[in-house]
């Protein structure tokens, strides 16, 4: 009898094992990796000679090949197609694929639960699909503006409004238009002052309090500068960029010289000293992070390089998006801007939501203005993710992680190390998200060099409706990797607005240093004016250097070329070089020169995620657990991978096998009972 039953047991065992078998089964794909000896041209061979694709070669003399007459996702290995291949004298080894289980970590499949009642309006950050800025996945990874101070220079801030009192920090606040410590705006009919409290809202109101917004960095600390409800002066503008510039990290200004498209102006005497002591001192010497708005010209055909604020190489300077990325009306195009947030466009786009003043709430906040805090605030997550970055650390951060993608104009040109990037968006919108991502792995570059080069050819005269050229042959020994390049440039002319400039680098990349202005009718030409640009980032600038200036004066507006010098910034060694040092396990690859993918050796990554400090699950508010945290910064490798499935295989395993018993144990149960049945009434 207990042999009967064994049999029996044994037979279920089998059915289910095959059962098994088959829901666990491998499915191979219609690809093979195939060891070939001889090179490509062999291979190439091989797989005509046997009816198979040449898909491309992969490391040490594998090849990667595909047979279409193969059924995809067999749970059989094609043993012909293998015969084939292992038949040829010339196959070492083959190895038909199995196809891998795999999903996207992608954190975005729906917006983070937050019960700020304006966060499902927050278009710019949580619409997905590549539609914003990827703020969330930020926050998901742990950075929140932990320990970082923002203040805004403005005029003033709302320190009691409720969404903004918790991250108010009275030491990055000061009050330059009355001399006190409180920033505390004056209150008018019209709300005159309104904008500095807007502007701290999107960089640190607080998350998750059932009020008003969310700020992109709701656990930095933010204060206001009061400086606009008044005369500004060299002195005010001075004072207000060097406030307490060992504690504020990031100065937050949306601000400048009339935007009337007939001004050329910048900062004097001691706001340049501030500027230059705060790169190199403040933060304790890793640099004070200025971020500038481009400015709202746009409709008076104003141009961002004739505004010595955002056309600094201290300042970190934004443009706009509309919602649907497009250039927005009030726009300045100009060489010097380095990347773009959303803010607001047309009339049927949706603008940027906000605090306001007396404690309330706006979905109503414009312009470049908007566009400044938002950086801000992305650029805090950036530093919560490490705290060690200098002020260039930043511009090169965000000049490898911006994206062209879904922004539209008319003129995005590749430049000469292969990175988009257009005078009305920079290098595109920027992705905090990679921006932390990179920040984490981010070693400091090096010591910033400059090249100058005095112009040849001065003195040239440029009747109307012509042009001149002027070029200049740069031999650079101590900058091989280009950042920011000025062209200082000393022009005289009948009618100002009515020239445009031109510079191309050596690499060929064609940069517009001034568009026409045509409200500018000033006699007085330029002064030896720092127009800039960021369009060469990274090339190399040894070769000839090409200066245009045309002049579409009419009748006598002429204008001459009187003195020029190209001012050279950058390093010697190549910044990408040192992130590789940094992080020898994994492999970059970068996407607009930015971070496409990481791909980790298993443990080292895992040391890696457990020894790095800045990786910390958001305290006040807890989005996803410490294991997604994690698998979303680490990118698979083979290694791990394998790993994985093995694994997967093994859970699996063990749920059918626990099932199997149960059954077992069902059916002997039954059996027992029938044959004691069968047995008892014979
Ligand atoms: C491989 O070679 C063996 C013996 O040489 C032959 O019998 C067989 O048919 C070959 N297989 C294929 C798929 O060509
Ligand atoms: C930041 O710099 C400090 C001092 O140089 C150093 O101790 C610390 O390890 C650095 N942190 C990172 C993340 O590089
Ligand atoms: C740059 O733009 C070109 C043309 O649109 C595109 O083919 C290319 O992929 C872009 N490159 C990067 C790095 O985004
Ligand atoms: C926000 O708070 C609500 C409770 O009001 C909570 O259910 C939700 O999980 C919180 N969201 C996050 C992301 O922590
Ligand atoms: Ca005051
Ligand atoms: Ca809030
Ligand atoms: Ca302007
Ligand atoms: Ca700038």
């Amino acid at each position: 009898m207990t042999t009967t039953l064994a049999i029996f047991q044994l037979l279920i065992l089998l059915i289910i094992f095959n059962f098994c078998k088959v829901i666990n089964a491998k499915l191979y794909s219609d690809q093979f990796v195939v060891q070939i000896a001889g090179g490509s041209h062999v291979a190439k061979k091989i797989a005509k000679d046997h009816g198979f694709t040449y898909l491309g070669e992969m490391h040490d003399n594998y090849y990667h090949l595909q047979h279409r007459s193969i059924t995809k996702r067999s749970i059989e290995k094609s043993l012909t197609h293998h015969e084939l291949l292992l038949n040829d004298s010339r196959v070492k080894k083959c190895s038909q694929q199995i196809i891998k289980k795999r999903v996207k970590r992608d954190l975005l499949t729906h917006t983070i639960d937050l019960n700020d009642p304006k966060w499902p309006e927050m278009w710019y950050l949580n619409r997905g699909k590549g539609l914003d800025m990827n703020v969330e996945a930020a926050w998901a990874a742990g950075a929140t503006g932990k320990g970082v101070v923002v203040t805004i220079l403005d005029d003033g801030l709302e320190k009691d409004h409720p969404d903004l009192i918790h991250n108010y920090d009275p030491a990055a606040s000061y009050d330059i238009n009355d001399k006190d410590f409180d920033p505390h705006p004056r209150y008018d009919v019209v709300n005159t002052n309104r904008h500095g409290t807007r502007c701290a809202g999107e960089v640190a109101a607080s998350a998750n309090n059932s009020l008003c917004s969310v700020g992109i960095a709701f656990d930095a600390h933010v204060g206001g500068i009061r400086m606009l409800d008044g005369e500004v002066t060299d002195a005010v503008e001075a004072r207000s960029l060097s406030h307490n510039f060992q504690h504020i990290d990031i100065y937050s200004a949306s601000w400048g010289p009339d935007d009337n498209g007939k001004t050329v102006d910048g900062p004097s005497e001691h706001a340049l000293y501030a500027f230059k002591e705060g790169v190199e001192k403040g933060r304790n010497g890793l640099g004070s992070i200025f971020i500038w708005a481009s400015g709202n010209g746009g409709r008076e055909w104003d141009n961002c390089n004739c505004d010595g604020y955002t056309n600094s190489i201290w300042t970190l300077s934004i443009s706009s998006a509309t919602e649907n990325g497009l250039v927005p009306w009030y726009s300045e195009a100009c060489s010097s801007s380095l990347a773009t947030t959303y803010s607001s466009g047309s009339t049927g786009e949706r603008q940027v939501i906000s605090t306001d003043l007396h404690h309330g709430c706006t979905s109503g906040h414009t312009g470049t203005s908007a566009s400044a805090p938002l950086a801000a605030g992305i650029c805090a997550l950036a530093l919560d993710a490490n705290p060690n970055l200098t002020w260039r650390d930043m511009q090169h951060i965000v000049v490898r992680t911006a994206k062209p993608e879904n922004l539209f104009a008319r003129d995005w040109a590749t430049n000469g190390v292969g990175r988009n990037v257009s005078h009305s968006f920079g290098y595109g919108m920027m992705d905090a998200y990679a921006m932390v991502k990179l920040a984490r792995i981010w070693t400091s570059v090096p010591e910033q060099k400059i090249c100058e080069m005095k112009g040849l050819n001065i003195n040239q005269l440029i009747l109307p409706r012509n042009h001149a050229t002027a070029t200049l042959i740069v031999n650079c020994g101590n900058v091989k990797y280009l950042e920011h390049v000025q062209a200082k440039l000393t022009i005289s002319a009948t009618k100002r607005g009515d020239l445009h400039i031109y510079l191309t680098s050596p690499m060929g990349t064609k940069s517009t240093l001034l568009a026409q202005r045509p409200p500018d009718s000033s006699r007085s030409g330029f002064d030896n004016w720092p127009f800039m640009t960021v369009h060469m980032w990274g090339e190399s600038p040894n070769g000839v250097w090409k200066l245009e200036i045309f002049n579409d004066g009419r009748y006598g507006g002429r204008a001459m070329l009187k003195e020029w010098n190209l001012v050279l910034y950058g390093t010697s060694e190549n910044p990408d070089d040192l992130i590789f040092k940094k992080d020898k396990n994994s492999h970059i690859r970068h996407h607009n020169g930015g971070l496409l993918e990481q791909e980790h050796h298993a443990h080292e990554s895992r040391r890696s995620y457990d020894r790095d400090p800045y990786v910390r699950v958001p305290n006040v508010v807890t989005f996803l657990n410490k294991e997604t945290v994690m698998n979303d910064h680490l990118s698979l490798s083979g290694a791990d991978k394998n790993q994985d499935s093995m694994l997967e295989n093994l859970e699996h395993n063990h749920a059918i096998h626990s099932v199997i018993n149960q059954v077992i144990l069902l059916i002997s149960f039954f059996v027992i009972t029938l044959i004691n049945c069968v047995h008892f009434s014979n």
